[in-house]
């Protein structure tokens, strides 16, 4: 285990907190692109085959969500469907957690809520679509996602594709390197483009495979300090990736929709999602599942090659 667990208020599964207990590998994956980033009903299949790729990859999932006021750490069945299905669940950055404890409300919890709860839990990887980032109206709408002040004081590894191409990705990088959070390319010496396999944006870090994965996160532990996270970038493969001209002709489109539309704060990442997938005719649907699916199976084989580590 990484860290002591905190008795409460966390709930975790019986099956996590075993798993903590042994040293055997977990892998944390966050409950808003189910409640609020994929159309239903495919939400709720995807939820339970996440959690079965984690499974098959020797690892336990530990889906992660506010529901009436309690943090759980893995969720069961019905808890899972709940998250898919009830239309009221907020969305809970890092910031809405306490309120959400403190009032009882229910929520699915994005990247930086489900990265500070796996780490208070002792978990140590995370796998998710994309991350959040900077948006492309910073200068006027100062939007920048939660997510990367949070993986900025967070020990934790996060597999993604990247962050998704409504953001301003460039900026994104920067602000990771100016919060001092690391960006390691897996298979790749680019960033990825979520969507897309490359985002043309040159990355200075490359590894090929868990292990060496592993051996990061073993010499963060040993130079100690800050808590920065680790950002492993994971493309989606070249076969199963968005068309290129598509993508850039639709997101062109859903940018300018959101604009006339007047979406901002919370409601943006969700509105430009739904509208890729509508227009695409699902296109980008099956690219993000296809990254997302990636992303778990390798945090599943860095969750095992860490455990073998320590063992
Ligand atoms: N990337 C995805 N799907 C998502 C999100 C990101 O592929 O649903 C979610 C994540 O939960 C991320 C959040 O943490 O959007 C960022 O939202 P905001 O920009 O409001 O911080
Ligand atoms: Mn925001």
């Amino acid at each position: 285990m990484d860290r002591p667990s905190p008795s409460a208020p966390l709930r975790l599964s019986d099956e996590v907190a075993t798993a903590l207990a042994a040293g055997t590998p977990v892998v944390a994956l966050e409950s808003t692109i189910i409640a609020h980033g994929l159309p239903r009903p495919r939400n709720l299949a995807v939820a339970v085959e996440l959690e079965d790729l984690v499974r098959a990859g020797g690892a336990v999932p530990a889906t992660i969500a506010v529901l009436d006021g309690v943090p759980h750490i893995g969720l069961d069945k019905d808890a899972l469907e709940r998250i898919a299905t009830d239309g009221s669940l907020r969305k809970l950055g890092f910031r809405e957690l306490a309120p959400a404890v403190a009032t009882g409300a229910s929520g699915a919890t994005t990247v930086s809520g489900t990265a500070f709860l796996a780490a208070r839990a002792g978990i140590r990887v995370f796998a998710t679509g994309g991350l959040g980032g900077v948006h492309r109206d910073w200068t006027t709408s100062q939007d920048e996602s939660a997510d990367l002040g949070l993986l900025a004081r967070t020990r934790i590894t996060v597999v993604c594709a990247g962050v998704k191409s409504i953001l301003d990705v460039p900026a994104t990088l920067e602000r990771l390197e100016t919060l001092g959070v690391a960006v390691l390319g897996y298979r790749t010496a680019e960033f990825p483009g979520f969507y897309l396999t490359g985002s043309g944006l040159p990355l200075d870090w490359t590894l090929d495979d868990p292990a060496q994965v592993a051996e990061v996160m073993r010499a963060q532990d040993e130079l100690g300090g800050a808590e920065s996270a680790l950002v492993v970038a994971n493309p989606v493969p070249a076969a199963e990736q968005l068309d290129p001209e598509l993508h850039d002709r639709v997101l062109g489109e859903a940018l300018a929709a959101a604009r006339a539309a007047g979406v901002t704060g919370q409601a943006i990442t969700p509105f430009l999602l739904a509208h890729l997938t509508e227009h695409t005719g699902g296109a980008s649907l099956e690219a993000n599942l296809a990254a997302v699916r990636g992303n778990v199976r390798l945090a599943a084989g860095i969750a095992a090659a860490r455990a073998a580590e320590q063992a």
